[in-house]
């Protein structure tokens, strides 16, 4: 009961420091007092074993993954834990395997980060046959299905689309022709900040989305879908960008200027993520805000599964807390910045 409580507070401060610095650094959980007792494991696992587990990652697509991936990598090996880690190249097929491939090696737990949010039901039904537990990393799967896993540790992203128009309704007095860079097409980030942000919107009927296309949560996808919205017919008007992630802004940035505009001036500039390279443009004066989105999750997600593994109770969600940084705050935070 006392560990539980300890566990809990670990969680607690974990998710109130979110967006603070200190979140690396929290300490790992006591070591498990008993031996291990062949036989005996009440919880599903023998309290003495190293503890496997699967992750099976989106892909390298953006700074706030590679981030994510460093976190989750750094964070098992500080606990000796076993990880297993397959980068799936934004493709669901690619996780599907990785996944299959868990479950035949019997890992302890199974961690992944769906790249789009349906479609996962039939092996999420093969790893609980297995009785194989899983964790859903930062995003999120849809129908939404608690009986197909454990938990789920990552942000809101509806809030973070609410927090980047918000920020646009105060910067533009409410008027604005909005061009908007979307995320990976069917992918939770993408349709959650999407609907945050058109909520807000609605109550703005000065501020319009004229242009909208996915770029895929990558820099050059976003130069290149940024440079067909400046060259269309409507690509006079854009006075504000919306992009789903930062490095999708950061291309974008590259083809306002390719376009003989100012970003940060011409085009006002939102994205989300919180990335250094964004930081470093709100400084250089080519991005004017950025919504932050916590990419260090390893240390929540570890101590999760080793709840997990210890047949303690563990939260359904469990959000990270996040701010927003804009240009007036950049110098300041820059040197910050973890990721
Ligand atoms: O915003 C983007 C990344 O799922 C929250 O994925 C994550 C998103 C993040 O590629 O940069």
């Amino acid at each position: 009961m006392i560990r539980r409580w300890f566990s809990l507070g670990v969680a607690a401060s974990l998710l109130l420091g979110g967006c603070a610095p200190k979140v690396t650094d929290a300490p790992p959980p006591a070591p498990e007092k008993k031996a291990a007792e062949p036989g005996k494991d009440a919880g599903g696992a023998n309290p003495g074993k190293k503890i496997t587990v699967g992750f099976a990652q989106v892909g390298a697509e953006s700074g706030w993954r590679t981030a994510n991936t460093k976190s989750i990598k750094d964070e098992a090996a500080k606990r000796g834990i076993e990880l297993k880690f397959d980068d799936a190249q934004q493709k669901q097929e690619n996780q599907i395997k990785a996944i299959k491939a868990y479950i035949a090696s019997k890992v302890d737990v199974i961690m992944f980060s769906p790249v789009v949010a349906t479609g996962w039901e039939s092996v999420l039904k093969e790893a609980k046959d297995a009785k194989i537990p899983v964790i859903l990393s930062d995003r999120a799967i849809d129908p939404d299905n608690p009986e197909l896993y454990a938990t789920f540790i990552g942000s809101n992203f509806i809030e973070e689309g609410k927090r980047a128009a918000q920020w646009l309704v105060k910067k533009t007095g409410g008027k604005a022709k909005i061009a908007e860079l979307t995320g990976t097409v069917g992918s939770a980030p993408a349709n959650e900040r999407k609907k945050g942000f058109e909520e807000v919107l609605k109550a703005n009927p000065g501020m319009t989305i004229i242009k909208s296309q996915t770029g895929d949560f990558k820099r050059d996808k976003g130069k290149a879908v940024m440079e067909a919205f400046l060259k269309s017919p409507e690509g006079k008007d854009i006075n504000v960008l919306f992009a789903h992630n930062d490095d999708m802004a950061i291309g974008a940035i590259q083809a306002i200027e390719a376009a003989g505009k100012k970003p940060g001036k011409d085009i006002i500039i939102v994205s989300i993520d919180g990335v250094k390279a964004a930081f470093e443009a709100m400084v250089a004066g080519k991005l004017n805000c950025t919504v932050e989105c916590n990419p260090l999750l390893g240390p929540q997600l570890f101590d999760a599964v080793e709840a997990i593994v210890a047949g303690k109770p563990v939260e359904k969600r469990i959000e990270s807390k996040e701010g927003v940084f804009d240009e007036t705050q950049a110098k300041d935070e820059i040197g910050k910045r973890q990721y």
